[in-house]
């Protein structure tokens, strides 16, 4: 079986974005894959964290996780600060990576643009080599992810065949899988940015645990356009093309079909019953999430996942160690 990793930070509650450009898409692979998915909580330092909160969301997460289906029988869920192997890899691939290459990465450059003054941290920087550790440590094939890590994972790539060139081939060198649709679930009051769990309005960003009244009047007033026809355009009308995405990957029907359905009828007509798909989608998952998160599960889950995940982790750092000759040969 072909091995994937993929992860997610707990910076904020899980978004339908999350769900469209990931999770989703995790739990149609978990019955074909040996999937290892993992809380990213050490990515979550690059901006500073109320300990309590971030404590809570790591559960969040994987509750979250359980609650829209992955099956803790077939996934291993873990945390990755709990396996040191990480931050050890991480190091290594300092040293294999440099300066102008981190210097390009897209979500850096948008990151400093943003910070007017001098207080970024380091590990914004460095967070892609860290990125490369979570998933050449577990010598993946695939690395399912949303659009904006399309380039850290090519980064890892690059790390991969530079390290295998260096030192004989010792990383398997991951493809990302990006889903052809909902790759970038866009915000749904400005449609030309990704919806993002840790932007300041929650007027654009669906959470999977939104109030299901809330979440069908954020539908209804989402930014379309003055036109009238419910058409896939992102270019020229992006709200809209993102609500017929939306819609799709939902309902299970191809966006054609929907701009058929909807081809003599109105905007509020095509976001009322596309509000409903919603909800009927959230309902379930968030009952389900209810009775995991104050059941024992998650911890059962996680040590499990500890066990398996950091005995691979573990070898195969201690192995790259020995190949740069740290240490003593042993
Ligand atoms: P933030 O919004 O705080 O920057 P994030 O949601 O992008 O964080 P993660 O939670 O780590 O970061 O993302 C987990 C996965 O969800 C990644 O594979 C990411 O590509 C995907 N993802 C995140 N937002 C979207 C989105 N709007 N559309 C599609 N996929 C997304
Ligand atoms: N960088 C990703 C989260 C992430 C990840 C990973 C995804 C951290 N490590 C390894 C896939 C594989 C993000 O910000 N969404």
């Amino acid at each position: 079986m072909k091995r994937m990793v993929s992860g997610i930070k707990p910076t904020g509650e899980l978004t339908l974005g999350n769900y469209l450009g990931a999770i989703q898409n995790f739990v149609r692979f978990q019955d074909d894959y040996e999937l290892f998915l993992f809380v990213a909580d050490l990515h979550a330092l690059t901006t500073p964290q109320n300990k309590t909160v971030l404590r809570k969301r790591i559960k969040d997460v994987v509750a979250m996780y359980l609650a829209c289906g992955l099956n803790p029988n077939k996934v291993t869920l873990f945390v990755q600060s709990e396996i040191p192997a990480h931050s050890q890899m991480s190091y290594l691939f300092e040293s294999h990576s440099y300066v102008g290459e981190l210097s390009r990465m897209t979500q850096y450059k948008d990151k400093i643009a943003k910070n007017t003054n001098d207080s970024m941290h380091v590990s914004l920087f460095t967070y892609p080599v860290l990125m490369a550790a979570d998933i050449l440590l577990y010598d993946a094939d695939f690395v399912p992810v949303g659009d904006d890590q399309k380039q850290h994972v090519e980064l890892t790539r690059t790390i991969a065949e530079r390290f295998n060139h260096r030192h004989g081939d010792f990383f398997v060198v991951p493809e990302p899988i990006i889903p052809p649709l909902g790759a970038r679930i866009m915000d749904l009051q400005e449609p030309t940015k990704k919806m993002s769990k840790s932007d300041i309005s929650d007027k654009g960003f669906i959470l999977l645990m939104d109030d299901l009244a809330r979440t069908k009047n954020k539908i209804k007033s989402a930014v379309t356009d003055s036109d009238t026809v419910v058409r896939y355009d992102v270019k020229n009308k992006p709200g809209i093309a993102n609500l017929l995405t939306i819609y799709a990957l939902l309902s299970d029907s191809s966006i054609e079909a929907l701009e058929r359905k909807y081809a003599s009828q109105s905007y509020q007509a095509f976001k009322s019953d596309l509000a409903d798909v919603v909800e009927q989608t959230l309902a379930p998952i968030q009952a389900k999430y209810k009775e995991i998160i104050t059941s024992p599960l998650v911890d059962q889950v996680l040590d499990e996942g500890l066990a398996k995940a950091s005995d691979i982790a573990y070898k195969k750092v201690r192995k790259a160690n020995q190949l740069l000759g740290l240490g003593r040969k042993r």
